[in-house]
């Protein structure tokens, strides 16, 4: 483990900052000794709610139960573009930057109002109705955000799916919320390489017969199938569109979206989010993280398809009435210099990332950064896996030239928004530590038994208190989300993560304690790419395991054992790679095929990953009890051929 420093945020830095140290630790203790009293405080002043609720928070974690708010109504839209407009028709809420550098534009807050009120009518035109289900399968223009808004405008329940998803994993989350809407575009467009939204979206909807509308937003306007019987082109629809759509009184237990995300076990899980908490969670943490004020230019780098493009793209920067800049293109095109030219071009003074982009940057070397000026820049953020301290110095040093504070925020999809963070103006910052809980937050480590770790410790991380973004059900299947996360250690939520506690009380992610990957940020279960390659009619076995990659964080490692007699050819590997990319999308291209003609597995025949995940990292010295293997000579076998 390399030395820790300790980065004292900069004295300018605190003292314009929204929380010092003594207000955070005041603030903490309300949230933590009467979190009803302090979650009812900033419900009023966070949101604007149509009726008050009746109780803050019923929460019962021994049945996996969850009410935030209950019997208030609110509409999450109205909270992120109407009531914001008597101050700010005017200005921008949605920065646009295209993949190509030089074709960007500006929405306003009247603007955003106006599109998505169309884009809600619209919806409406097509019998979507409170409740109903709508994909959204999207680059990242400004549509995804409007389509977003829309549904949440009407009461329906969003589920975007990724633009790299395959066709078919497009498909089973279409069909596991029943959606009968799919919103997609043409093509999408990253590093000028297209992406074919339409011809995915038509795979996919081959195999689900209760869509019967594709709505298509023309984006390249590239020639593509057309069914006149299911698909409508958005702009044929925008002109004659009302520009005002009333907003749907919601309760605050209403959903507000679905959203797939991968567990150890079976076919990803819709994580089930609704109204009133997570949008107080999602504007609150925005604010205070990122120490959000008037002015500022934000920008997190995220995928409207992941949580963090939800959270922190749209819903928490809109209900704050921030500026928030959406980037449809990568950080290397088309020069490694890309996302600082785009901070400089538009004066981003809040910058919100992955560590996965920060190591590929700094992969490339100081000078495409210092070509840049950046000075715009006042705080920056990561997010998605942990931060080695390498990295988080470069960022800190080059990117931010030691002006900035780092942010290192740890949360999940089914937490809704952040959870342990440092605040930038209260706590010293260690790189490499997700530091601090947030307001409301109260981690703990347990050990194997479940009893609580004091001091400095190593173990499970659990939390010991609901907060208003969490999830509230996996959808359709409420046993799923009281085994996955309420069955392990009765009475709290189990993140799936382990962490360590160190003598200052910073908290350190050490990462998942399940067969969850996480490769380059993004969320994937082992089981899933095992199910993948098992469908290849040449494949008998496969076990996934991650393995420590300089770039991703985590590599997908697959031990694959054929039939009988297929030949064991680097072709046939390639196959295989291809294969798992067009069942689950290229992200989860395995990085390492090593064919096994037999796996680690105990007398009952389970498979050892303990073992194949030493193997492989190259640790073959170390590779625990062996003494339960069912036949030791596959180790010896797999040793040998790493
Ligand atoms: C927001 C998001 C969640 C998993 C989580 C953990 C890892 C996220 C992290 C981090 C260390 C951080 N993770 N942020 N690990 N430090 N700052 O990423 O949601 O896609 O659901 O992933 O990501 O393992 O459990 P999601």
């Amino acid at each position: 483990m390399s030395q820790v420093h300790l980065h004292p945020t900069k004295d300018n830095f605190v003292e314009k900052s929204l929380v010092d140290n003594p207000k955070y630790q005041a603030m903490y203790q309300a949230s933590i000794t009467d979190p009803d009293r302090f979650w009812a405080e900033q419900a009023e002043k966070f949101i604007s709610w149509y009726k008050p609720w009746d109780t803050v928070s019923e929460v019962d974690y021994h049945q996996a139960s969850i009410k935030w708010f209950e019997g208030a109504e609110l509409n999450v839209s109205y909270n992120c573009i109407d009531r914001h407009l008597p101050e700010k028709a005017n200005q921008t809420a949605i920065i646009f930057e295209g993949d190509e550098p030089g074709n960007s534009r500006h929405i306003t807050y009247q603007e955003l109002h106006d599109e998505v009120c169309r884009f809600a009518n619209i919806l409406k035109q097509r019998g979507v109705k409170k409740g109903d289900r709508v994909c959204i399968y999207m680059p990242m223009i400004p549509e995804v955000g409007y389509a977003m808004l829309a549904c949440a405008r009407i009461g329906a329940v969003h589920s975007v799916v990724f633009g790299g998803f395959s066709p078919e994993s497009l498909k089973t989350r279409i069909l596991d919320s029943d959606c009968k809407v799919v919103i997609t575009a043409d093509e999408g467009v990253r590093g000028g390489k297209k992406i074919p939204l339409k011809k995915n979206t038509d795979e996919a909807i081959a195999g689900c017969p209760n869509v019967h509308t594709v709505l298509v937003i023309k984006h390249t306007n590239n020639a593509t199938d057309w069914n006149s019987d299911i698909d409508v082109d958005y702009k044929q629809l925008h002109q004659s569109a009302s520009t005002e759509c009333a907003p749907e009184i919601m309760q605050a237990e209403d959903p507000l979206f679905i959203l797939y995300t991968s567990g150890s076990t079976g076919q990803p899980k819709g994580v089930l989010h609704t109204s009133g908490g997570y949008i107080l969670y999602a504007a609150i943490t925005h604010k205070y993280v990122f120490d959000y004020q008037e002015g500022d230019i934000y920008w997190c780098t995220a995928d409207a398809g992941w949580i963090t493009g939800h959270s922190y793209i749209f819903y928490g920067p809109l209900a704050n009435g921030a500026t928030t800049l959406v980037f449809e293109g990568v950080p290397n095109y088309p020069s490694a210099s890309r996302f600082w030219e785009v901070v400089d071009e538009h004066k981003v003074s809040i910058f919100y990332t992955a560590p996965t982009a920060i190591r590929a940057l700094m992969a490339l070397g100081n000078e495409p950064v210092d070509l840049t000026s950046r000075k715009s820049l006042r705080l920056l953020g990561t997010v998605g896996e942990p931060i080695n301290p390498e990295a988080w110095e470069w960022y800190y040093k080059v990117v931010g030239g030691e002006n900035c504070p780092i942010v290192d925020t740890w949360w999940q999809t089914e937490t809704g928004g952040i959870l342990i963070t440092p605040l930038p103006g209260a706590h010293a910052l260690k790189p490499g530590s997700a530091s601090k809980p947030f307001f409301g937050v109260k981690p703990m480590l347990l050990d194997n038994d479940g009893h609580p770790l004091e001091g400095e410790a190593a173990g499970s991380l659990v939390m010991a208190q609901s907060w208003p973004g969490q999830m509230r059900t996996v959808y359709g299947d409420h046993k799923r989300f009281f085994d996955t996360y309420f069955s392990q250690f009765p009475g709290y939520y189990f993140t799936g993560d382990g962490a360590r506690r160190d003598a200052d009380g910073y908290i350190w992610i050490t990462g998942r304690m399940d067969d969850v990957l996480n490769v380059s940020g993004h969320r994937l279960g082992t089981a899933e790419i095992e199910s993948a390659l098992v469908l290849h009619p040449k494949v008998a076995e496969a076990a996934v395991v991650g393995f420590p990659h300089e770039i991703k964080g985590e590599g997908i490692y697959a031990y694959v054992t054929l039939m009988i007699g297929v030949e064991q050819t680097d072709s046939l590997k390639q196959e295989l790679t291809q294969f798992v990319a067009k069942e689950i999308g290229p992200i989860a291209k395995p990085e390492v095929i090593q064919w096994a003609p037999g796996l680690p597995k105990t007398r009952s025949g389970k498979i050892m990953r303990r073992i194949l995940r030493k193997i492989a990292a190259n640790e073959f010295d170390n590779l625990g009890d062996t003494s339960t293997l069912a036949d030791p000579s596959v180790v010896e076998h797999l040793t040998k051929n790493r």
